[in-house]
């Protein structure tokens, strides 16, 4: 989200919440007790692919103008998250658990990410961004590709991989990490 209103030169305040108790207000918020959440002027959104085609409404830098571009976004958008993601976090927390075993259901696992990766491979080999120019479906896909490269599992498809280099040096993107790694740093 702060990248996102970082590419947009969106003027923005980032606050925390406490996590150990969640407040009414939080929940009311993000239902699920989860972080992010937007508020934008009376309006207050959760999710992030929500927040971000939101943001989208606010700048061209984040979704274009043109109406089949804009569909070609909101659709890679979902893709990222619906089935791009839907085979990467389960592969990630099997990762993050360090659960190394090779059991039925992480054979599956890992299957049900490579199908995905196979098929995101060539199309991101030959385009520099998923709907032609830069825009919020970016943002999602390579944070959710992020995720799978941070525990090496883009070792065997190189443009995915060259593709998170690509939108990570970013000086938007670079701007927000440190940004957000200082805001956390602030609040230990
Ligand atoms: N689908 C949600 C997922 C949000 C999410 O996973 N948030 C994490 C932090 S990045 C969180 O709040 N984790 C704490 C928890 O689940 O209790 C979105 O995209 O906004």
């Amino acid at each position: 989200m702060r990248w996102a209103l970082e590419e947009a030169r969106l003027p923005y305040r980032v606050e925390s919440t406490p996590f150990r108790t969640r407040s009414a207000e939080h929940f009311w918020r993000q239902p699920f007790g989860q972080v992010p959440w937007l508020t934008d002027g009376d309006l207050s959104i959760f999710e992030s692919g929500a927040i971000l085609l939101h943001l989208g409404d606010r700048s061209d830098a984040l979704l274009p103008a043109d109406p089949r571009r804009r569909s070609e976004a909101v659709q890679w958008l979902f893709a990222a998250l619906n089935s791009v993601e839907m085979a990467s976090l389960p592969w990630a927390i099997l990762a993050f658990s360090g659960d190394a075993d090779d059991t039925p259901a992480s054979r599956r696992l890992n299957e049900f990410l490579k199908i995905r990766l196979q098929r995101l491979e060539p199309i991101l080999a030959e385009r520099e961004w998923l709907a032609g120019t830069f825009s919020v479906a970016d943002i999602l896909m390579a944070d959710v590709l992020r995720l799978v490269d941070r525990f090496d599992g883009l070792a065997d498809h190189r443009a995915c991989h060259d593709y998170v280099a690509r939108a990570t040096t970013r000086p938007s993107f670079v701007k927000a990490h440190a940004d957000q790694m200082a805001h956390f740093a602030a609040a230990d």
